[in-house]
């Protein structure tokens, strides 16, 4: 009659025991485990990567901030834009009002122009244009080649174009500011 009481208390003791070890036992390895292994690693990574783009970005940033302070906020008495297959690069220049010095370097596989369209001109192909809109104009030059013109110019907003059939719409304008003073104006 005692004996079946203690066994029923027995199996109950054992049972006990064993959902609280279960419990602690998966916790630890899927929570700690799991989430150290990937934490640990991705964060190395991650980091060297993101090292390498941040100096990529740097480099990048100072040099052009060495260009940037010879160019385009300051007006200069002369002004030189490069030509490619198909843009101008810069895409805006700031020259001196007066006597003004534009240069066309091509350093595209093929041959361009460079036509300084008068103030309020604004064209997108070369269609619309016509050679009384030009106010300065530096004909074909070929690939490693260069030319200047020199023109007396006034304060304002000119468009720069390549005029050769599809070059235009292809990308080939650029913007040319002339100020009075080389001083920034806009600060
Ligand atoms: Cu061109």
């Amino acid at each position: 009659m005692n004996a079946a009481p203690k066994k029923r208390r027995k199996p109950a003791a054992r049972q006990q025991p064993k959902p609280p070890s279960q419990a602690q036992s998966k916790p630890r390895r899927q929570p700690n485990r799991g989430t150290a292994a990937k934490s640990t690693r991705t964060p190395k990574y991650v980091g060297f990567v993101v090292l390498a783009i941040g100096a990529i970005v740097l480099a990048v940033i100072v040099s052009r901030g060495s260009d940037e302070a010879a160019d385009p906020n300051v007006a200069s008495a002369s002004v030189e834009f490069v030509g490619t297959d198909f843009a101008f690069a810069p895409g805006a220049l700031t020259g001196l009002a007066g006597q003004l010095e534009v240069t066309l370097v091509n350093n595209g596989p093929g041959v361009h122009n460079l036509a300084v369209l008068k103030e309020g001109i604004e064209i997108s192909t070369f269609a619309e244009h016509t050679d009384d809109m030009n106010l300065a104009f530096i004909p074909l030059i070929s690939p490693d080649n260069d030319a200047s013109t020199s023109l007396d110019i006034e304060a304002g907003t000119y468009q720069v174009v390549c005029i050769i059939p599809g070059h235009l719409a292809a990308g080939m304008k650029a913007e040319l500011v002339v100020k009075d003073s080389s001083q920034p104006a806009d600060g």
